[in-house]
């Protein structure tokens, strides 16, 4: 016998081995259940097709990370996107957007701190237009998932059955819509939206900029002005998502 020979023969029958032992295995009496369990490592997405985890992070405010999974089903033709969590002492829970149009790679944009509260939300594509986005802020209540509305809710329509609760942006030569969060050393948390119509003339921008503050689980208006931007610059610079953790646009 050569070598080479030798050494194929060795597999076929540590392959032959292979074959043989799975079946007398399963002769045995089936291993307990808890032990299944222990050894099994848990993933939010375990079992549910198409699910991707997007990331891990404090979505109860316990402080212990949790798991986010997001599974979306013709998101660009007015069908859902859903979001598991997994929290770290193994609850479940999930919230499905209904009727979105969005056309990024990706559902997911981020999670980060928005509203007052413990834990952070998680911000999830929903309407997009030519330069128009709108996103679902979803944040956890009670064991649930829920949406963390708009301060500005009602201003912005769209063509959305249930637009009004949804958190938009724009970056465009006649419009820019932006929120900017700010959080003070002693826990207040601020939103400010800011918008800048362009003037019939072409030259300058009109609009408002309106704060928010987080007070006892919802947010009140501190106070509404109009203002006028006379640079492009100033009025670009304005728009998008201004906070932290999050990017500027999807
Ligand atoms: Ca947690």
């Amino acid at each position: 016998m050569n070598r080479s020979t030798l050494i194929a023969s060795t597999v076929v029958t540590a392959a032959a081995l292979v074959l043989v032992v799975p079946p007398m295995l399963k002769a045995k009496e089936p291993a307990p259940g808890p032990l299944v369990t222990t050894t099994t490592a848990s993933d939010v997405c375990t079992g549910i097709p198409g699910c991707t985890k997007v990331a891990t992070v404090d979505v109860d405010g316990d402080d212990q990370p949790d798991q986010v999974g997001i599974v979306s089903n013709k998101p660009a033709a007015g069908g859902t996107i859903t979001v598991q969590v997994q929290t770290a002492t193994g609850q479940t829970m999930q919230t499905t957007s209904t009727n979105v149009r969005w056309f990024a790679k990706s559902p997911w944009f981020g999670a980060a701190p928005v509203d007052g509260e413990a834990g952070v939300e998680l911000v999830i594509g929903d309407q997009m237009g030519a330069h128009f986005q709108q996103f679902r802020v979803i944040t956890y209540r009670d064991g649930k998932l829920v949406t963390l509305k708009a301060p500005a809710a009602g201003e912005y329509k769209s063509t959305n059955t249930d637009p009004t609760d949804r958190w938009g942006v724009d970056g465009s030569y006649s419009f820019n819509m932006g929120i900017f969060r700010k959080e003070s050393a002693e826990g207040e948390v601020t939103v400010t939206m800011k918008t800048a119509f362009r003037s019939d003339s072409g030259k300058g921008h009109t609009g408002q900029t309106r704060v928010y503050r987080w007070y006892s689980g919802e947010w009140v208006t501190v106070s509404t002005k109009n203002v006028r931007y006379t640079s492009d610059k100033d009025a670009f610079a304005l728009s998008g998502w201004h906070v932290k953790g999050l990017r500027r646009y999807a």
